[in-house]
């Protein structure tokens, strides 16, 4: 092509244009030439996936410039490595991001079209399972709105998580083919596709320099196709890449069956590759120790370094400057595997000595750690890791036994010591440890809030942080306020712009202006306003999909995350029974109206779980339905809780459940998104908990319940719910109404193991909380009376959350660990193309 040829497809036209008319006119051309409809046949999803379109051109070019900044060798870029990204919905957060969405609402009214319907239409890309999963997402769009040089590296699930129904009140799952009307957002790269190897053996050679080398004779070979995402920062150029490999088959794999004739055979191969990334596993913490997943986290982690390798190569790097091309940081131990299979790349395949491989290794590796619970710390069975990745177990002994040696000269004589830090768990059956792998390979280890972080070091990483303090930080989590603040409440939000300006959408803590007008009595009333405005969509959205009637004046008492025991959802069902037993003994009674309101999906194979949001949909049926309670409780149950449907939530809470038993839960995020948005919180010390009441002021913050310390005492003590049972008459009654049948139309059999495992086991403490829980939510109860002492709490909040911007959290991942710095990209036109 000529320069002049070239330059042609750079005039302002249908594809960048940001006129009202031009973007009329984009959306009229994709419907017609990408969607192949007439307006007059077009379906709603029809014009949301022409609109789609019309803004994926539209950010095209700060994409491929920002790309264009990674080639540069100077650039350091953070690759952050997660089995799930969680992203909600695009095109809400790309046109605010983008800066477009007031003229693209125009240009779509000029249609005769609602932007908000369009929004609607979006199923959203669901590849995770809730907090870990979220912040990915979180971090990606904070590294492009602080113009990072970043990207994200995981699989591209066929299906995510899954749907949730609710029948007869019970979880039911479904499918979710979130790619079933295809999906505009990605780019597919298969010029860019890698091998990945499974199973077989090694063998050992001598190369043609006489030294000794290991080679890998795979079972069977996967071919990793990335497809690419756009991130949009916001106001910026920068448009970083989320790249999601899927698996397909090696097709010169396949040709010796196909060529004896064996075709059947052939895509029987077929069909079992692209298992690989077909599903993602349904549980937020615990894991499941399948081979399936295994093979999952080493496909997606082998793809990525393979990649990051060739980028590098590509760009002219030496592999022994890998770690100053690329900052990996990996999102718990799913992808720990990198560790071994970046010194299995660097030394088998790229022929680097052990040692300097290792440096480069380790210099590589950032590792975050994001739960307590033992039961979710992965390990793998060693004959599972051994068959799957034969090289890498090789690899993982080797690794093994230089740490232990140096470890050995550092806890000199103590072979328990040595036992307990070893990479293979050697107690029993025999297993690989991953947090033991991903600790020993990388630099820096972190933890997602103070006390967590602190937890970590007496626990379950004791061991590694005597030996390596200085390798232990905190990185308190934080949530990005584009999508938790400017996107879900856009009401707070312009009120909160039109007191003090727009700098707090990149620059949180500016909200601390608003303290100044905790006290003002208009701005107090619009905030009012506000949060009653939102509470009135959300029960009219209520009324219209559950056909339930809420009333809007109500204390909306909300807790919407996974249903898990340690979240302890049924503590808050006991709480709902206590006050609608009150209620039954005095009927007249003067208690605070109030909509409880409950969102979260279980994994399936947790039965406990399933049976906690069976309880909570029978006490809602109940509660719902008495006469006697005269609308004063309601009990909700939000069906299929996700990123889309949590953002009208959110803005709409009176008050935030956050009640782990204390030392359970490593930081919550949902927890800042409530009291960003003005809910106040009802909570425990756990997680990020701490650190948000020490910031909103702890007048400003319901605390109750054990601390981590009392937890260990008691149960140290030996812990016996029964005797807490039969102390606390409330207590009981509640647990006996429950028990008796009452809540289940007489079946005294549904409930009993929820019941049983609360009054003779009772792992979470909900019994020794409960009187403290009641308490607290008393004083809840009293507070939400005196209107204006709970709007100036409620604003204190909001005020005072400027910390948990994910803008600060990933500043200190670049500057305390990743040790990288921010790129302006420059909208170079194509012409202008390095040469
Ligand atoms: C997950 O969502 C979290 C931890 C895990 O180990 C797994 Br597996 C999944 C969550 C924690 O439970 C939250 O407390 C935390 O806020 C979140 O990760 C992000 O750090």
């Amino acid at each position: 092509m000529t320069t002049e040829q070239t330059q042609s497809i750079q005039v302002e036209d249908d594809r960048s244009g940001l006129g009202i008319e031009t973007l009329r006119r984009a959306i009229a051309d994709n419907l017609f030439y990408l969607q192949g409809k007439w307006p007059e046949i077009a379906t709603l999803n029809d014009f949301y996936m022409a609109l789609a379109n019309t803004v994926r051109d539209r950010l095209m070019p700060r994409w491929l410039n920002t790309i264009r900044n990674y080639r540069r060798s100077e650039v350091r870029v953070v690759a952050y490595l997660s089995a799930e990204f969680l992203l909600g919905p695009h095109l809400g957060i790309k046109l605010i991001n983008l800066g477009i969405e007031e003229l693209v609402r125009q240009a779509v009214a000029d249609s005769g079209l609602a932007l908000e319907d369009l929004l609607a239409q979006e199923e959203e890309p669901g590849l995770g399972n809730g907090g870990l999963g979220r912040l990915a997402a979180c971090y990606m769009e904070s590294l492009a709105t602080l113009e990072i040089p970043a990207i994200g590296y995981g699989i591209r699930y066929e299906f995510g998580i899954f749907d949730q129904e609710l029948r007869d009140g019970w979880q039911v799952e479904v499918t979710d083919k979130w790619l079933q009307y295809g999906n505009p957002w990605e780019i597919p790269r298969p010029e860019s596709a890698v091998m990945v190897r499974f199973g077989g053996r090694t063998e050992a050679y001598t190369d043609d320099e006489g030294a000794y080398r290991v080679r890998w004779i795979p079972a069977r070979v996967v071919k990793g196709v990335p497809y690419d995402t756009p991130i949009v920062g916001y106001y910026v150029n920068t448009t970083n890449t989320l790249r999601l490999w899927r698996a397909e088959a090696a097709e010169s794999f396949n040709f010796q069956a196909f060529n004896q004739g064996d075709y059947y055979g052939a895509v029987d191969q077929k069909i079992y590759s692209e298992n690989l990334t077909k599903v993602l596993y349904p549980n937020d913490e615990p894991l499941q120790g399948k081979q399936l997943r295994l093979e999952q986290q080493y496909f997606f982690v082998s793809c990525a370094l393979q990649d990051m390798i060739r980028l590098h190569r590509g760009a002219g790097g030496d592999l022994r400057q890998f770690h100053q091309k690329f900052a990996v940081q990996l999102n718990d131990t799913h992808p720990a595997v990198a560790v071994a299979e970046l010194m299995r790349l660097l030394v088998d395949e790229h022929r680097l000595p052990w040692d300097a491989a290792w440096e480069v290794s380790q210099s590589t590796f950032g590792f975050t750690n994001h739960t307590l619970l033992p039961e979710a710390l992965e390990k793998w069975p060693l004959p599972l890791f051994g068959s799957l990745l034969p090289r890498h177990l090789e690899i993982i002994y080797e690794i093994n036994q230089r740490f232990l040696d140096q470890a050995r000269v550092h806890f000199l004589g103590d072979s328990q010591k040595l036992a307990q830090l070893s990479l293979i768990d050697e107690s029993g059956e025999r297993y690989v440890r991953m947090a033991h792998l991903a600790c020993v390979g990388s630099h820096a280890i972190n933890g997602v809030a103070e006390l967590h972080s602190e937890l970590l070091k007496q626990t379950v990483l004791k061991d590694f942080y005597q030996l390596w303090p200085q390798k232990f930080q905190n990185k308190t989590n934080g949530v990005t306020p584009r999508r938790w603040l400017l996107l879900c409440n856009p009401r707070l939000s312009q009120l909160i712009t039109e007191h003090i300006g727009t700098d707090w959408v990149c620059q949180l803590e500016q909200l601390r202006q608003l303290e100044a007008y905790a006290e003002d009595r208009e701005f107090q009333r619009q905030w009012r306003q506000i949060k009653r405005a939102v509470k009135q969509d959300l029960a009219d959205h209520i009324q219209q999909t559950l056909n339930i009637a809420i009333n809007p004046d109500s204390l909306f008492d909300i807790q919407v995350k996974r249903i898990h025991e340690y979240k302890r959802q049924h503590l808050n069902v006991l709480h709902i029974i206590t006050l609608y037993n009150r209620i039954r003994r005095n009927p007249d009674i003067d208690i605070v109206p109030r909509t409880f309101i409950f969102g979260g999906k279980a994994a399936p194979g947790y039965i406990m779980a399933k049976l906690m949001i069976k309880v909570i949909t029978s006490v809602a049926e109940v509660v719902n339905n008495d006469p006697q309670v005269c609308d004063r409780i309601k009990v909700v149950f939000l069906p299929d809780y996700n990123v889309t449907n949590s953002q009208p939530v959110y803005p709409a809470a009176d008050l935030s459940e956050q009640i782990s038993t204390a030392g359970k839960e490593a930081s919550g995020t949902g927890n800042m998104k409530f009291s960003l948005n003005g809910a106040l919180t009802i909570g425990t010390l756990d997680g990020a908990n701490v650190e948000i009441r020490q910031a909103v002021g702890a007048e400003n913050f319901f605390l109750f319940g054990l601390t981590i310390e009392e937890v260990q005492q008691l149960q140290e003590s030996g812990y016996n719910p029964w005797d807490y049972y039969n102390r606390t008459p409330d207590l009981k009654e509640a647990i006996n109404l429950i028990n008796s049948g009452f809540f289940s139309h007489g079946n005294r059999e549904l409930f009993k193991p929820l019941v049983d495992s609360l009054v003779y086991d009772d792992p979470y403490l909900l019994l020794a909380d409960y009187s403290a829980y009641i308490d607290c939510q008393d004083t809840v109860g009293q507070r939400f009376r005196e209107t204006d002492t709970w709007t100036r709490m409620s604003i204190l909040n909001s005020a005072r959350m400027g910390y948990f911007s994910s803008d600060r959290a990933i500043r200190e991942y670049c500057q305390d660990i990743w040790h990288v710095t921010p790129i302006s990209v420059q909208l170079k036109p194509y012409v202008q193309a390095d040469a």
